[in-house]
């Protein structure tokens, strides 16, 4: 509950303390690219099952504490039919967060999922996070590379676009404190939309 604060100089006016700042978040990319597991380890950490995780239906929300201000983190779905639903999510996000595994089309997606910011909430900072993980199915066609190589990807696509700092996080869910950075670099990000 927000604390009531008596500011001396105010006489008898009491004012209410306005709590942390809250910005929103929104997570994009393919379906299966990972996102709800990030998000869920992000918000309970290591002890999150990676088996345990099903595709989100329309979108999930977090609400995540980091230093002085506070996330509100909305975990969109990837599947096509939910696509609407996605782009309406990305209205008035502070900060935009694209992701992508080792698979071909999720870094192919990246353009479209930075148009869908362009027309939606071009001013929201942009963050790729790039999960170091090729699932079972995809054979050697399909995968894109390393992470290293996805993250050149990014860069090309990115570069000349006028976007701003380029911010990329990568994820390896199979370690401890897989999520640690990329909460880091959301903490940064809002502190940039704080002043
Ligand atoms: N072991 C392991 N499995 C992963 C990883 N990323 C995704 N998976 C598997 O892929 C499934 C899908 O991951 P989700 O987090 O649901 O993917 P999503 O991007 O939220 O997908 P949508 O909700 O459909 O948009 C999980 O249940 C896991 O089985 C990973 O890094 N490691
Ligand atoms: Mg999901």
């Amino acid at each position: 509950m927000a604390a009531l604060v008596l500011f001396p100089t105010m006489g008898n006016r009491v004012a209410a303390d306005p709590g942390p700042k809250t910005y929103k978040v929104v997570i994009v990319g393919d379906s299966g690219v990972g996102k709800t597991l990030i998000v869920n380890k992000v918000h309970f950490g290591d002890k999150v099952d990676t088996q345990s995780i099903e595709a989100t239906i329309g979108a999930d929300f977090f609400r995540e504490p980091v230093g002085n201000h506070q996330l509100n983190i909305w975990d969109t779905a990837g599947l096509e039919m939910y696509r609407s639903i996605s782009v309406a999510y990305a209205a008035n996000s502070r900060i935009f967060v694209i992701t992508a595994n080792l698979k071909q089309t999720s870094v192919k997606a990246i353009e479209e999922w930075l148009e869908i910011r362009r027309r939606n909430c071009p001013l929201a900072k942009v963050v790729f996070v790039i999960n170091e993980y090729a699932p079972p199915c995809c054979s050697a066609t399909d995968k894109f590379g390393s992470g290293e190589e996805v993250e050149r990807g990014i860069r090309g696509l990115y570069e000349n676009r006028g976007l701003g700092e380029l911010n990329i996080c990568h994820v390896d869910l199979s370690k401890r404190g897989a999520c640690d950075q990329l909460l880091a670099k959301l903490g940064d990000l809002a502190s940039q939309c704080a002043e």
